[in-house]
């Protein structure tokens, strides 16, 4: 938890952003997996978090926009709760240490929230997406719990966006830290990477880095020699020489900031020749997009940047043909990279993307595209100084894409099919950097990671120090 100052002045700043109704922040309950009393490891809720900072279940905290009164809600624990998880700062405390005065028991909130309703004051909340506190928002509020979500406040969805969008220095540097533990974790993956070991040696070993360094991983670890599916979680492959692993990782540290890294690695150490071509298309376009990362310049225009270089690429290598520009027009250049160059990064690896991805990630000026491919660009809008987003191009060989788009006979006249069927072995490649957007250009955050053939294929040719686990901040 940061310095009871940060959260006032998040507050107060969010006071300023909204002028009439009451705020409210429900903290995350907790969930269950097999049996009601096994529980998955808590994650608080970002929103609450970042207005809140406690970091337990149980709490509701209210800003009235109008009076700018704060108040939280919470149960002291009793003598049983003692027993089994140890003496616990009571709510007063912990509100105190976020700069709250005001408390109230968690059972008087239903109650709070009618009277204020009755008096007319409109309730603002963020859009939840856990059923367990949906039902129990919906029973405050008064509707069925399947209508929560749709009743969420437009305003205060943008006040947050406009507030969280801009990382002040105390975030870069938690994010920082974050990449620095995503360093040792990809290093290490680098240099397991040998021919025998299986997939979930490497996937459990990183993701073990992320526990000793005292949060989990900040999304479930994508770690597979078929690189081509692209958030492949089967970790039950062996490694063998020739093929490439795709490793898409990062930390999530206890203060919830996060960092989200790819690299991809030759089994054995060595990239082939025809791995090497493809790698250092993808290396070009991850490269030559974060220079062209500046504030002012929508993001989409970046994600082209990458496109171009990737449909220029293919071209130079025989597996695309014909006016570059008109290809990536045209979307040819989806076949082999159907995603977006990336999407904002803070306390969640998505940030804020529960509140909507046109909301966070597009403006009034840049909108959506419908295009195959293009559509799955998370983030597309204009850069300000402070923002936070991953540079993630990639190329894939997905043989059930191109079977389709052959069959359909799409971009025949951008594709050399014939050639590209020589690829369905391939598998993929992506490449993935932290980004921080500064007033005079940009930032690669955090501790480099290998990243050229030349430093990728130099840490995978080294042997794993098996006693390093801990210890990069
Ligand atoms: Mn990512």
């Amino acid at each position: 938890m940061f310095t009871k100052e940060v959260y006032v002045e998040r507050r107060n700043k969010l006071k300023k952003e909204m002028n009439s109704g009451i705020g409210l922040f429900p903290a995350n309950p907790d969930a269950s997996f097999n049996y009601p009393a096994n529980i998955y490891h808590y994650r608080q809720d970002s929103h609450f978090s970042y207005f809140f900072g406690i970091n337990h279940p149980g709490f509701c905290g209210l800003i009235d926009f109008e009076s700018g009164e704060e108040l939280l809600f919470g149960n002291d624990y009793d003598i049983d709760d003692i027993i089994w998880m140890g003496e616990q700062p009571s709510v007063a405390r912990q509100a105190a240490e976020v700069g709250i005065n005001a408390t109230l028991a968690y059972s008087e909130l239903g109650n709070w929230i009618s009277k204020a309703m009755q008096q007319g004051r409109v309730i603002h909340y963020l859009p939840p997406y856990r059923s367990k506190l949906m039902i129990e928002m919906g029973r405050m509020l008064g509707m069925p719990g399947h209508e929560v979500k749709a009743g969420a406040s437009i305003p205060l969805i943008k006040a947050v966006v406009k507030l969280k969008e801009i990382k002040d220095d105390l975030e870069i540097s938690e994010i920082e830290k974050a990449v620095d533990v995503a360093w040792l974790m990809h290093t290490t993956a680098m240099k397991m990477a040998k021919p025998g070991l299986i997939e979930q040696e490497i996937a459990g070993t990183i993701e073990g880095i992320a526990l000793a360094h005292g949060g989990p991983v900040s999304f479930p670890v994508i770690l597979s020699i078929n690189g081509q599916t692209l958030h492949n979680h089967y970790h039950g492959n062996v490694l063998t020489e020739g093929r490439m692993l795709v490793v898409d990782a990062g930390a999530e540290l206890p203060s919830l900031y996060s960092s989200d890294i790819t690299r991809t690695i030759p089994v054995g150490g060595k990239f082939n020749a025809r791995q090497k071509d493809i790698y250092e298309i993808v290396l070009k376009a991850n490269m030559e997009s974060i220079k062209a990362t500046a504030p002012g310049l929508p993001y989409r225009d970046m994600h082209f940047v990458a496109a171009r270089i990737i449909a220029e690429g293919l071209k130079s290598v025989g597996l695309m043909k014909g006016n570059t520009d008109d290809a990536v027009a045209a979307g040819a250049h989806t076949l082999f990279f159907p995603h977006g160059l990336g999407h904002m990064l803070g306390m969640d690896v998505h940030d804020m993307e529960g509140l909507g991805e046109n909301h966070v990630g597009y403006d009034e000026e840049t909108k959506r595209s419908d295009q195959f491919g293009t559509a799955y660009l998370r983030m597309g809008k204009r850069l300000k100084a402070g923002m936070v987003m991953t540079n993630e191009p990639g190329i894939y060989f997905i043989p059930a894409l191109i079977d389709k788009f052959r069959n359909e006979k799409k971009f025949m006249d951008f594709v050399n099919y014939d050639k590209v069927e020589q690829f369905k072995d391939f598998g993929g490649i992506r490449i993935e950097d932290d980004i921080l957007v500064t007033e005079q250009g940009h930032r690669i955050l955090g501790r480099p990671i290998p990243k050229t053939v030349a430093e990728v294929e130099a840490t995978a040719s080294e042997q794993r120090d098996w006693l390093k686990i801990k210890g990069v901040y």
